[in-house]
């Protein structure tokens, strides 16, 4: 099966209005600047909620080859649940991506490995393709090596999924978020495999072949291609190095 390599930018909470659309701009006529080499991923940008509307604007208009989504999204469809944003409303703003369960979320917002799986049911409720995160810690990487923790958040979070939908899974240890201290693509490349293992268990073969599996932490111009040499690592979720329009440009147009 030939995957097609996803780059995403994580944006978090940076990039105000006027700088988003901005970005995108310049995203959009970097792609189509014939002095450099093309890229040969799918891009795809995460804003804040806020700026959903516009890029979705922007992209539209001049048919852009960048796709987007939200960094995260309600369990819920809709009702009494102040200060959420549906999977339906995600939809209806033509996002084809939602990232779903990063460390960011289950750590400073106390996402289980339930709600995870609620999030990623809902996401494909509403068409969405979850960009589901896991990783292990430091010290979970000590107690029990890289691939357990990883695994069993992925096993959790796939819970009553349909294998015939789409889903990206990105593995991130957190010891390499933003700490500028990336993993190694060896590593990266041996839990992203016992990823795929577990795929195919639940999903089957077929499932496990197409998924897409985003290796993610400190991912820079200068280490992207190592990671994208590893046979089951088939892009990146960059979030601090996709702030920066030269840096992504430079990510985007990586050559193994
Ligand atoms: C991990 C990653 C993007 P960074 O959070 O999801 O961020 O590239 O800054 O380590």
């Amino acid at each position: 099966v030939n995957r097609v390599p996803l780059i995403a930018g994580n944006w978090k909470m940076n990039l105000d209005h006027l700088q988003a659309i901005a970005f995108v701009q310049k995203l959009a006529w970097s792609l189509a600047d014939a002095k450099h080499a093309s890229a040969d991923a799918e891009v795809a940008v995460f804003p804040p909620f806020t700026d959903l509307r516009s890029v979705q604007t922007l992209v539209a208009a001049d048919s852009l080859p960048i796709a987007y989504g939200a960094q995260d999204l309600s369990a819920h469809d809709s009702g009494a649940y102040t200060g959420e944003v549906s999977g339906a409303f995600l939809a209806q703003l033509d996002c084809a991506y939602v990232i779903i369960g990063h460390s960011e979320r289950r750590t400073l917002h106390g996402e289980t490995d339930a709600d995870v799986n609620a999030k990623v049911l809902a996401a494909q409720r509403h068409g969405l393709v979850p960009v589901l995160c896991v990783g292990e810690t430091a010290e979970d990487l000590e107690q029990h090596g890289a691939s357990a923790v990883p695994v069993a958040q992925l096993r959790a979070a796939l819970e009553g999924v349909d294998a015939a939908k789409e889903i990206v899974v990105a593995y991130e240890p957190v010891w390499a978020i933003g700490s500028g201290q990336a993993a190694t693509p060896e590593q990266a490349e041996q839990v992203a495999a016992a990823l795929r293992g577990v795929l195919a268990e639940l999903l089957g073969d077929d499932a496990a072949a197409r998924t897409r599996i985003l290796y993610g932490g400190s991912v820079k111009a200068a280490n992207i291609a190592a990671f994208m040499r590893e046979p089951n690592v088939d892009g990146a979720l960059v979030g601090g190095a996709s702030l920066d329009i030269d840096e992504f440009s430079a990510i985007v147009r990586f050559k193994k």
